[in-house]
């Protein structure tokens, strides 16, 4: 493929992104399983300080916004509203080496490759990090492009994990909790915004496909309950008198599977449960626990949800337990504009053509960030569509032309919008 400039297209360089992606997975949290780098843990800082340092050895000037996101410029042609390609550098407990970390190193793969090559853009490029996509502690996904699309909420940067509030861990990461209580952007900022992620499920793999065109992105709810009952003796009190809030609890997370199961297209999970006091001879007193529900149509998400709530409101008066939904939040369901759909398949067939369209069951930033910008994402296969696990694994090969195929996105779409 060659560009407007006529210059022949360079090649990805394997080797660097490969050591690029096993550099950046050596920054993990001392005695957990896999890649774990949890905003805002140390690990997670010490491989943005590496990243930083490797877009600055790239030649791009790096800077980090109020929201905490990192990003590294590649000058264009012209003064125009930027590109974006990025993802996130933080995972979850236990999670793996490639979900969000090959969307930012090979975002600065593609940079380098352009850098290199003398390829000049019309539209500067922004190589993006941006923070805390993953479910938190906090309870807020996606901080970094919340923070770009909408701002967060001032009860949000209040909220408090082990003495350290969302805002102070926000500062902490490079942000700026003053500076983020209003949109940091307005749409039109950005010209458009391409993530390349793994599948995170089994759909390309099974096809046999190497790149997928994302045709839309899920909408999340996601809320922590707490069930109050009363701890009493495991021995002495009659199950009658009981105010058990576990077997309470048990009831909402069937609830959930049962619900999520009866709607086509609906996912809902509870990951996160703490009980108090926890102790084999005791009823227990108190449940937090944090249920989320997806779909890609919105009123899906909430006829799921209230259904789970009938339920759960039920088993709480049956045993006398109070149910309080404490901090929660929605993430809309998001799709690229079909011209941006098409031309990012069109680039993914003509390097694959067993590439699919398909939606995305996991979240993105590119979900808040189309908010901001045409958005549109590259998926590359995962094995046994495992994700979110020391097991999740991508092979080299996929890798490599994931990239390809988002430094042709990224090329196209310049020329596009120019
Ligand atoms: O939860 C998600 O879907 C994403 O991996 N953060
Ligand atoms: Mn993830
Ligand atoms: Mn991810």
């Amino acid at each position: 493929m060659t560009c407007s400039s006529g210059n022949e297209l360079p090649a990805i360089n394997r080797a660097r992104l490969m050591a690029d992606l096993e550099t950046l997975a050596t920054f993990t949290e001392p005695g957990t399983p896999g890649t774990t780098r949890r905003f805002p843990s140390a690990a997670y800082m010490s491989g943005r300080a590496w990243l930083r340092e490797r877009m600055e050895a790239a030649g791009l000037r790096t800077s980090i916004d109020a929201g905490g996101n990192l990003f590294a410029m590649l000058p264009g042609e012209h003064e125009l509203p930027p590109l974006v390609a990025g993802s996130h550098t933080d995972s979850v407990m236990g999670g793996g080496r490639y979900d969000g970390a090959l969307g930012v190193l090979g975002a600065l793969e593609v940079a380098r490759c352009l850098a290199g090559s003398g390829i000049r853009l019309h539209h500067p490029l922004l190589v993006a990090d941006f923070l805390a996509e993953e479910a938190n502690d906090f309870g807020v996904s996606c901080v970094g492009s919340r923070s770009l699309a909408y701002g967060l909420a001032p009860e949000w940067l209040d909220r408090s994990i082990a003495g350290q509030t969302l805002g102070q861990a926000l500062a902490a990461m490079g942000g700026n909790p003053a500076g983020v209580t209003a949109p940091l952007l307005a749409p039109g900022a950005f010209a458009a915004c391409l993530e390349l992620h793994i599948e995170q499920g089994p759909v390309l793999e099974a096809a046999g496909a190497t790149l997928g065109a994302v045709s839309g992105i899920v909408g999340i709810r996601r809320g922590t309950f707490i069930l109050s009952g009363r701890p009493d003796h495991a021995g002495t009190a009659p199950m009658a008198l009981r105010h058990d809030a576990l077997t309470a609890a048990a009831e909402l997370i069937l609830a959930v599977e049962r619900c999520a199961r009866a709607e086509p297209g609906a996912v809902g999970t509870v990951g996160r449960l703490a009980l108090r006091p926890n102790q084999s001879n005791v009823v227990p007193g108190e449940v937090t626990l944090t249920a989320e529900i997806r779909h890609l149509e919105p009123a899906a998400i909430a006829l799921v949800w209230n259904y789970v709530l009938e339920a759960a409101e039920a088993a709480c008066a049956e045993r006398g337990v109070t149910l309080q939904l404490d901090a929660h939040t929605d993430a809309e369901p998001a799709a690229p504009p079909a011209w941006l759909l098409e031309l990012v398949y069109s680039v993914c067939h003509g390097l694959d053509p067993r590439a699919l369209v398909l939606p995305s069951g996991a979240g993105h930033d590119t979900g808040h960030l189309a908010h901001l910008a045409p958005a549109a994402m590259i998926f590359v296969p995962s094995m046994g569509g495992r994700s979110h696990c020391p097991e999740e694994y991508t092979a080299p090969e996929h890798l490599c032309t994931g990239v390809e195929a988002l430094m042709r996105a990224i090329i196209a779409v310049d020329r596009r919008l120019a």
